[in-house]
């Protein structure tokens, strides 16, 4: 018969492994990590993330010259808990693009790649920018978004729905590489416009990314719910100064639209 003292040792060991097993769940099958609460759609302003560009390479968009993307471009569809945390890998369903093909022209459009590395997949490789966002967060959106090709094209439907770069055009926030504007007047806009309050984050005084949360039915909500508001006041915190800038796109030196060129002469022909 096994002792008081062994008992109690194989119970704390059976915790562990539990407790274990929840935290690596993201980088297995993910069967252990619990539904989400929320959407977050994150969009990025290509001005600002365009700055950081070093080299060029086909799969960047910031390198299409004077085709490079002039509105905000989608990172990605997010889903999140109430908490402030998110799940990530959550199956072994690994991208495919034959599933997305019928969506590319659009994807390469509205979410593009903004530079040239390849992000981390979610079991040890590499891949592209949708691969990466399909692994680590679309396969975490069920039961809402059932597969890829629905994860993808929800994303872009809800895009569509709340422009962000209309709301904020509009609203007289037009790219400048000499203005600076508010951000509380920025956030006003899209409160407005929405009805609830976005997130957003800057890089070197620069709007970078603007998110905005939904209800798993895509109806808008705020993005924390009101105890971690107060703990975080995530807007106060945030990354960006009190004024912003929204930089105007310039081409990456060096990248003078090379594949931008490649592209047009394979359509032309
Ligand atoms: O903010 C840095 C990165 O963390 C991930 N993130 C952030 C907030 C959130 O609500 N959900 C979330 O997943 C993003 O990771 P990525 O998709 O870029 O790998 C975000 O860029």
């Amino acid at each position: 018969m096994a002792s008081s003292s062994s008992l109690l040792r194989l119970t704390v060991l059976a915790v562990a492994i539990a407790a274990a097993a929840a935290v690596a769940g993201g980088a297995d099958d993910g069967g252990n990590q619990r539904e989400f609460d929320y959407f977050k759609l994150t969009v990025q302003w290509p001005g600002t993330f365009c700055r950081r560009t070093r080299h060029c390479c086909a799969s960047n968009a910031c390198c299409r010259g004077s085709n490079a993307p002039a509105e905000f471009t989608i990172h990605g569809l997010w889903p999140d808990y109430n908490d402030g945390t998110w799940p990530a890998c959550c199956s072994r369903s690994g991208f495919d693009e034959k599933e997305i093909s019928t969506l590319v022209d659009t994807l390469e459009k509205y979410w593009p790649s903004l530079s040239c590395g390849s992000p981390s997949t979610c079991h040890g490789g590499k891949g592209s920018f949708w691969a990466h966002e399909w692994e680590k967060h679309g396969t975490c959106s069920s039961p809402v978004v059932r597969d890829e090709y629905n994860y993808f094209l929800t994303a872009l439907n809800v895009y569509f729905k709340y422009n962000v770069t209309g709301v904020l055009n509009d609203a007289g926030y037009v790219p400048s590489n000499t203005e600076k504007y508010p951000l509380g007047g920025i956030v006003s806009a899209i409160q407005n416009a929405f009805h609830v309050t976005p997130e957003i984050a800057c890089s070197n005084g620069a709007l970078q990314e603007v998110r905005l949360c939904f209800y798993k039915d895509f109806q808008p909500r705020e993005c924390k719910v009101e105890s971690i508001l107060l703990q975080d006041m995530s807007l106060l915190k945030s990354s960006c100064p009190k004024y912003v800038s929204l930089p105007a796109y310039v081409s990456p030196a060096g990248c003078a639209g090379k594949p931008f060129s490649v592209f047009i002469i394979s359509v032309t022909w």
